[in-house]
């Protein structure tokens, strides 16, 4: 049995500026389904960015899932948590698990979920284990969740835009003593990730398959792999950003518009760019200003698809010019062999004329 893990599509209402960058990477991640010949898809919560989007859109989003070849099981996440009542119809071929003591039979696995619900860690480790009972132990079993892995350090900056409170807080170690042969989460954005809580035991966080904040950068993943397996990253072709950071240097023996030009020539083209230009150039050796510069590099970006823009770079030719900072540097190249050292003092340098200035 194959599976095709994925979760937070975070779909908006139409006319919403995302609407269609997220709608596509819905098509592109059945698509990965179709093309891997999975025998299963599991979306595990936010499939909707809101309730709202949940009810306009689910009369569009049967005949998307249609399209796929194979069954599709849904769990509830903190942003859809009300979407799914059980008189609600996603197509034939989707089931949503809307509790965690009724599981779905699929070609001999066994699926759990744990529908998102505003629940403490103490609270959901006790239902876990009343579930748990539940588990016929002689076929593979997995279960579903939409919450975080407090394992996970720098926990609050990686689920997008979700404030300070705790949302479905577990444990690996939970899971150590636990039945489930998977547990296949939703929540995190950022990337895919994936931890073991025993042998033969994972928690697989997917990564949202498009491009949700701006924190989600480089080409997204969903989950494929077959049971008895170990979980695998595969990529989709969707909506993401990437980050193209330039720092200018001002020993760079490069034009600045030219290394700005090189950088984005290797920036992928189908990617949004997040675009921040700093750091500080001579623009006296290159008869350059820094308008000059932010009008060429704007330029350069018109055909490319920017979705930010910072120039932060600073041109110090003046100072790099300048007689005093010369001698300086020749001094120093006469008492210092050290490469590092020597840039190291030249920046100190730099930095204090610079603020003398
Ligand atoms: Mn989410």
């Amino acid at each position: 049995m194959k599976i095709l893990h994925t979760s937070d599509f975070h779909l908006t209402e139409e006319g919403n500026s995302h609407f269609k960058e997220r709608w596509k990477g819905l098509r592109a991640v059945i698509k990965a389904g179709i093309s891997s010949k999975v025998n299963l898809m599991v979306i595990s919560g936010d499939l909707f960015d809101s309730n709202r989007a949940g009810d306009s859109l689910r009369t569009a989003i049967r005949s998307e899932f249609e399209k796929a070849s194979f069954p599709i099981v849904i769990i509830p996440g903190n942003h859809d948590a009300e979407s799914y009542s059980e008189s609600v119809f996603f197509g034939e071929n989707v089931t949503v698990i809307n509790s965690l003591f009724k599981p779905v039979q699929l070609d001999g696995v066994s699926v759990w979920g744990f529908p998102y619900r505003e629940l403490t860690a103490e609270k959901i480790l006790l239902n876990l284990h009343r579930a748990a009972g539940m588990v016929n132990k002689n076929i593979p079993s997995i279960l579903l969740l939409h919450g975080e892995l407090l394992d996970i350090s720098g926990v609050w900056e990686n689920y997008g835009n979700e404030g300070v409170s705790r949302y479905f807080p577990v444990k690996l170690s939970y899971f150590k003593d636990l039945p489930w042969g998977y547990v296949l989460a939703g929540h995190f954005h950022t990337n895919f990730d994936i931890k073991r809580y025993r042998d033969n035991g994972y928690f697989v966080y997917s990564g949202s398959p498009v491009s949700i904040t701006e924190k989600e950068v480089g080409v997204r993943k969903v989950n494929i792999f077959e049971i008895g397996k170990a979980p695998s990253a595969f990529p989709v072709e969707s909506f993401y950003y990437e980050d193209l950071s330039i720092k200018l240097d001002p020993m760079e023996v490069k034009e600045p518009l030219k290394l700005v030009k090189e950088k984005l020539l290797k920036a992928d083209p189908n990617a949004a760019l997040l675009v921040k230009v700093e750091g500080y150039f001579n623009g006296r050796k290159y008869n350059i200003n820094e308008k000059k510069l932010a009008g060429s590099i704007t330029e350069l970006l018109k055909e490319k698809a920017c979705r930010k823009k910072v120039f932060e770079f600073r041109d110090i030719g003046e100072i790099l010019e300048d007689e005093t900072y010369r001698e300086f540097v020749d001094r120093l190249n006469e008492i210092s062999k050290d490469d590092e050292e020597k840039s190291e003092i030249e920046n100190l340098m730099l930095r204090a004329m610079m603020e003398a200035d």
